[in-house]
C-alpha cells in the first residue's frame, strides 16, 4: 500500500504524542514534531523517492536516526518503536490529546489512575464523575473535560485542507490512469479551497459502465465501500476520509463539476436565476423546456445565464452572484503575485534552516524579498532573540543583501504582545527594524473585551507593522479567541497596520469573511508563510486560497508590492517625530 508523506508524519507526531505523555525529555518530543513538519512540508513523495533507490533527501532537523526510522515508514508503513511504544501505551490515548483541556499530563494522570485510554472511556470516567477525585482535576475540570467530550461526540470529523490534499491527488493521478476516463476533477468544499473538507466529491468524464466505480472501489487505500454503482460510488480510505465518485458523460461535465462544487447555497440561487429566465439547470445541463442548451463546461452554464464564470472560491452565495450580474467579480489575488514574504524563523529561534538557507529556498519559490521574523524573549521556549542577538542578526542580513541582489532580506521581529499589550522588546531594539509583526501567543482566555483592548493598544505602538494571526486560532484544535474583529480591522486602518493572513494550514488565519472584512475597511492583508524551514514557502499556496475566498485581489495584498513600493508601507513611525 502506497505510504504518503502525511502517513509518515502521522508517525512522527504519534511518537511525539506517547513519548510526551510519558513525560520523556522535552528535546527529544520536539525532534520528533519538527520531523512530523519537515516530512509535511516536504514537497515530494518521499516513499516513492525511497523506493525508487533513491537517498533519503536531506531535511531540516531529521539526523542519522530519525532519518532511519523515517526510511523505514516510508519502505514498510510501519515504525517498530512506535509498536514499542504502544506495547506500553494503546494508540488511543493520543486521541485523548485531541480534547481540549486534555494536555499530555493530565493523560498520562488518567490512563495511571483510570486506565482510559479512549474517549469512549473518558466519556465513560467522566459520567461516572471518576474525574474529579484525581490530582490536579477537581469538579471544574471534569465539567469542562464533559463538555468538550460532548463537543468532540457532535463535531463530524472534518480534514484540514492541506491533510486531504495528497490522498486526493494519489486519487486522481489513480483514477486518470484507466483506461476510458477522460477527466478527472475534485469537487466539493475541496475544489472551493475551503479551510477543511468533509469528504471529496471527485466527478469524472468517461464511458458510462460500472468499470470506474469497480476501479474505484478497488483502489488500495479503501477500507470500506459504502456503495457503488454504475454512475456513483462511496467509500472510506484508511485514514477515515470519505470520497464521493460520480461518473459523467464528458458533455455533461461542466453542469456535473458546477454542481458538485457547489456550495449548495450557490447553486440554489444561481438555479433560480435560471428560472426567472425560463431555463432549468441540473447536473446534465442547462435546459429550455426539452433542449439542452449548455452543460459541457462550467463557463457553458454561467453563460448560459448570462453570466461570467465565477471562480469556486467565491461560490458560496455570499453576494458572487450580483458581483457576477453587476460585472464587479474581483480579480482574485493568485500565488505568483506575491513577490515576497514578510514573517519566517530562521536557526536563531525556532526555525529549522539558517537565515542563508531561508533566502535561497524564498527565492527558489520566486520571491524577491523575506522577512526574517524570530521570536522575541518572552516565547522562551523557541529561543527568542534578546536586543543583542538582534542586532547581530541585523548584521549578518546586511551582509547577506550586501552580496545577494537577488532577494533582499528585510529585518524585523515576531515580538510577543503581552498582556498589558505592550510589547516585548523596547523600541531601541525595534526601531532600526523594516518588520514589526506582533503576535499574540499567550493569555488565550482574556475576556473579550481585555483581548480587544489588548490587541488595540499593541497597534497603536508605533514601531509594530503587521499584525499576525490575529485570532490564534488552531483548525481543529484550538477554537480562535474571543475579540472584536471589526473593531481591532479599523484600528489598524486608523493606524496604518496590516493585517496578516498566516497561511499555515492549521492556522490560516485571517480566516475569509474577516479577510472581506479588511477589504471593505482597506486595510491590506500580508499573506505570509510563517516558514520555519524552507520547504514552508509552499504554504504561500493555501494562504492564497484563503485570500480568493476572502474576495481579496491582488492590490488588497500588501506582499503583491515590489520592495520600493513596499518600504513606506511598512514604517509607521516617520511622522511621529
Ligand atoms: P463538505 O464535504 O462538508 O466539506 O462540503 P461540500 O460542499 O463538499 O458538500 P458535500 O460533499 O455534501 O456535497 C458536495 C457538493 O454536491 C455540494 O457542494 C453541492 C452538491 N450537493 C450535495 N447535495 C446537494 C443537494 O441536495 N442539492 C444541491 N443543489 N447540491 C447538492
Ligand atoms: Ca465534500
Ligand atoms: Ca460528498
Amino acid at each position: 500500500m502506497p505510504v504518503h508523506n502525511a502517513d509518515i508524519a502521522a508517525v512522527f507526531s504519534e511518537i511525539a504524542d506517547l513519548l510526551e505523555i510519558q513525560g520523556a525529555n522535552a528535546f527529544r518530543v520536539r525532534a520528533y514534531r519538527n520531523a512530523a513538519r519537515a516530512v509535511n512540508g516536504y514537497g515530494r513523495d518521499l516513499a516513492s523517492l525511497i523506493g525508487r533507490g533513491e537517498a533519503v533527501p536531506k531535511l531540516p532537523g531529521i539526523g542519522a536516526d530519525l532519518g532511519a526510522k523515517l526510511e523505514e515508514i516510508a519502505r514498510t508503513g510501519h515504525s517498530a518503536f512506535l509498536d514499542h511504544l504502544h506495547k506500553d501505551w494503546p494508540a488511543a490515548v493520543t486521541t485523548l490529546l485531541e480534547i481540549p483541556g486534555l494536555g499530555p499530563k493530565r493523560v498520562k494522570i488518567l490512563y495511571d489512575n483510570l486506565h482510559v485510554h479512549s474517549l469512549e472511556e473518558l466519556d465513560a470516567a467522566v459520567r461516572g464523575g471518576r474525574l474529579r477525585s484525581l490530582p490536579g482535576f477537581g469538579p471544574r475540570t471534569e465539567e469542562n473535560i464533559r463538555q468538550a467530550v460532548a463537543a468532540h461526540w457532535t463535531k463530524a470529523r472534518r480534514f484540514r485542507l492541506a491533510v486531504a490534499r495528497p490522498y486526493a491527488e494519489a486519487l486522481v493521478a489513480y483514477l486518470q490512469r484507466l483506461p476510458g476516463v477522460r477527466q478527472v476533477v475534485v469537487a466539493g468544499s475541496f475544489r472551493r479551497r475551503q479551510e477543511t473538507v468533509g469528504d471529496l466529491d471527485i466527478v469524472v468524464a468517461a464511458k458510462p459502465g460500472p468499470f470506474v466505480t469497480g476501479r474505484f472501489a478497488a483502489y488500495d487505500e479503501v477500507s470500506e465501500v459504502l456503495s457503488s454503482g454504475t454512475t456513483r460510488a462511496s467509500v472510506r480510505l484508511r485514514c477515515g476520509l470519505q470520497v464521493d465518485l460520480r461518473v459523467v458523460a464528458e458533455e455533461s461535465l461542466g453542469a456535473a463539476l458546477h454542481y458538485f462544487t457547489g456550495a449548495k447555497a450557490h447553486s440554489i440561487a444561481l438555479r433560480r436565476l435560471a428560472q426567472a429566465q425560463g431555463l432549468k439547470i441540473n447536473e446534465y445541463g442547462v435546459f429550455r423546456g426539452r433542449r439542452r442548451i449548455a452543460g459541457a463546461t462550467e463557463e457553458s452554464v454561467y453563460a448560459a445565464v448570462g453570466l461570467p464564470y465565477i471562480p469556486p472560491e467565491l461560490r458560496e452565495n455570499r453576494g458572487e452572484i450580483e458581483a457576477a450580474r453587476a460585472g464587479t467579480l474581483p480579480v482574485l489575488v493568485e500565488r505568483r503575485d506575491l513577490r515576497g514574504d514578510l514573517h519566517s524563523h530562521t536557526t536563531q529561534s525556532d526555525g529549522r534552516g539558517s537565515l542563508e538557507d531561508m533566502a535561497r529556498a524564498a527565492q527558489t519559490q520566486g520571491l524577491r524579498y523575506l522577512a526574517i521574523t524570530d521570536h522575541s524573549p518572552h516565547l522562551s521556549v523557541a529561543h527568542g532573540l534578546d536586543p543583542l542577538r538582534l542586532a547581530q542578526q541585523g548584521v549578518a542580513i546586511d551582509a547577506w543583501n550586501a552580496a545577494h541582489p537577488e532577494i533582499t532580506l528585510l529585518k524585523g521581529i515576531e515580538v510577543d504582545i503581552l498582556e498589558d499589550g505592550g510589547l516585548d522588546l523596547p523600541d531601541t531594539a525595534l526601531q532600526p527594524l523594516d518588520v514589526v509583526v506582533g503576535a499574540v501567543h499567550s493569555h488565550f482566555h482574556l475576556s473579550r473585551a481585555q483581548q480587544t483592548e489588548r490587541i488595540l493598544r499593541a497597534l497603536d505602538h508605533p514601531y509594530l507593522t503587521l499584525l499576525a494571526h490575529p485570532t490564534g486560532r488552531l483548525i481543529g484544535s484550538r477554537e480562535a479567541y474571543d475579540v472584536d474583529m471589526a473593531r481591532i480591522i479599523r484600528k489598524a486602518r486608523a493606524c496604518g497596520c496590516h493585517l496578516e493572513l498566516n497561511a499555515q494550514p492549521e492556522r490560516l488565519d485571517l480566516a475569509d469573511i474577516h479577510c472581506q472584512m479588511a477589504r471593505a475597511e482597506g486595510v491590506l492583508v500580508s499573506i505570509n508563510s510563517d516558514a520555519h524551514a524552507g520547504t514552508d514557502f509552499g504554504f504561500l499556496e493555501y494562504g492564497t486560497d484563503q485570500a480568493r475566498r476572502g474576495w481579496l485581489e491582488r492590490g488588497h495584498v500588501l506582499n503583491t508590492r515590489g520592495l520600493a513600493e513596499l518600504r513606506p508601507l511598512l514604517r509607521r513611525d516617520r511622522d511621529l517625530s
